[in-house]
């Protein structure tokens, strides 16, 4: 099973560090297209070797290639809600994870979307028995 990873970039790199331990738990149940997502040392200004167009072309490969689109939603991100639509359009199963922060409110356009599945969750050790059930 193929998995995409998607989190924020661009929109701040506050949750790395969640990011990075979240794609630890999702290894063990397929490649994580999308690792780099995690990677500590990636700033928000993404990587500078790769154009905008080239990285474009690189998610939306293997958003296509993916068999199930998870992705962190706490920080907003452009880029990510982007993803989640197309993977939306492309019939992908989608999960979005999200923590409530300073009580704040996650975007309708993603917790009112009945083709997302929507999880809160406060920890990450929380999430290895959610995905153990939504991998079986
Ligand atoms: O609007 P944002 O930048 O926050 O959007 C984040 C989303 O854009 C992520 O889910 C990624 O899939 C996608 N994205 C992927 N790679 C990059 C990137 N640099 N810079 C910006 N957005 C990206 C390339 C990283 C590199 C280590 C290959």
């Amino acid at each position: 099973m193929k998995i995409y990873f998607a989190g924020s970039i661009r929109g701040g790199r506050d949750d790395k560090d969640i990011y990075a331990d979240i794609i630890s738990l999702l290894k063990k149940y397929g490649p994580v297209l999308s690792e780099h997502i995690g990677d500590k040392n990636l700033s928000s200004q993404g990587q500078t070797s790769m154009t905008n167009e080239q990285i474009y072309q690189k998610d939306v490969n293997w958003i296509n290639e993916s068999d199930i689109i998870i992705a962190e939603v706490t920080n907003p991100s452009l880029g990510v809600g982007y993803e989640l639509g197309l993977a939306e359009s492309l019939k992908k199963k989608i999960i979005a994870l999200y923590r409530v922060v300073d009580g704040k409110r996650l975007s309708a356009m993603v917790a009112g979307n009945s083709n997302i599945t929507c999880i809160e969750y406060t920890e990450v050790s929380e999430l290895d028995k959610i995905f153990e059930e939504i991998f079986k």
